[in-house]
């Protein structure tokens, strides 16, 4: 039986949640390492849109949004419990997951990368820019902090899909200046961030693979 294919690109933090979802589901794939540059023609039939990661099941859907990937594997196999039973903190899960994707990530390429934005119209300076955008995920980040503190986790006491779907954008914007991040009186998200980045989950889904090529032989992902 052929296995699912993962198109995925390491750095990418969409991609990285889903092989954190899959990783812990237990599921094996086919992973495919793509260069955004040099998409590979296989991913772009399957999926026009271009972007990463895209999942093909077994039987042959396209799944090319990260989260219906996270939800397919753990609605499969989740050992960990990490996909909630209950509807609210289902729906609390995706509001947290909305937010994260819309503003937060707005706000994150914006202090990332502030001369990419040059034709935006409260563009002043690239410095200024970045600044101003850093505030907004910040305030972000100080409601991350308030609902990790005292419970560990997002949701509660235990890690679920919500830590998984957030955790590599909160690294990305933790990384893009180690020493403000560490500065800002966080101490739970801090916690929170380095127990992700420690953990063997993290080390697995942060595996170096050569950029995949048609008629190779299948790198396993997963299992
Ligand atoms: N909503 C999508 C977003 C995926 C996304 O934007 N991925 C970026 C890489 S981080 C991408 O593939 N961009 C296309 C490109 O740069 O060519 C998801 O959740 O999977």
């Amino acid at each position: 039986m052929s296995l699912p294919i993962l198109y995925t690109f390491r750095r990418c933090p969409y991609a990285m949640r889903a092989r954190l979802a899959v990783l812990s589901s237990g599921l094996q794939c086919e992973l495919r390492e793509v260069i955004l540059r040099n998409k590979p023609p296989a991913l772009l039939t399957a999926s026009p849109k271009g972007t990463v990661p895209v999942l093909i099941t077994a039987s042959g859907e396209v799944l090319e949004e990260s989260l219906d990937i996270m939800r397919w594997a753990l609605e499969q196999s989740d050992p960990s419990d990490y996909w909630p039973k209950k509807d609210d903190l289902r729906s609390l899960s995706l509001v947290l997951i909305e937010r994260n994707d819309g503003e937060f990530k707005r706000a994150l390429d914006r202090y990332k990368y502030p001369d990419r934005y040059q034709h935006e119209a409260d563009f002043d300076n690239a410095a200024d820019y970045a600044m101003k955008y850093r505030r907004f995920g910040a305030q972000i980040l100080e409601d991350l902090n308030q609902r990790i503190a005292g419970q560990g986790y997002l949701l509660g006491e235990q890690a679920s899909l919500v830590d998984l779907a957030l955790m590599p954008f909160v690294r990305q914007f933790a990384h893009t200046d180690k020493a403000w991040f560490a500065e800002q009186n966080w101490p739970a998200l801090h916690q929170w961030l380095q127990q992700w980045l420690d953990s063997a989950l993290m080390q697995s889904v942060m595996n170096k693979y050569t950029p995949w090529e048609e008629g190779e032989a299948p790198v396993l992902f997963g299992g």
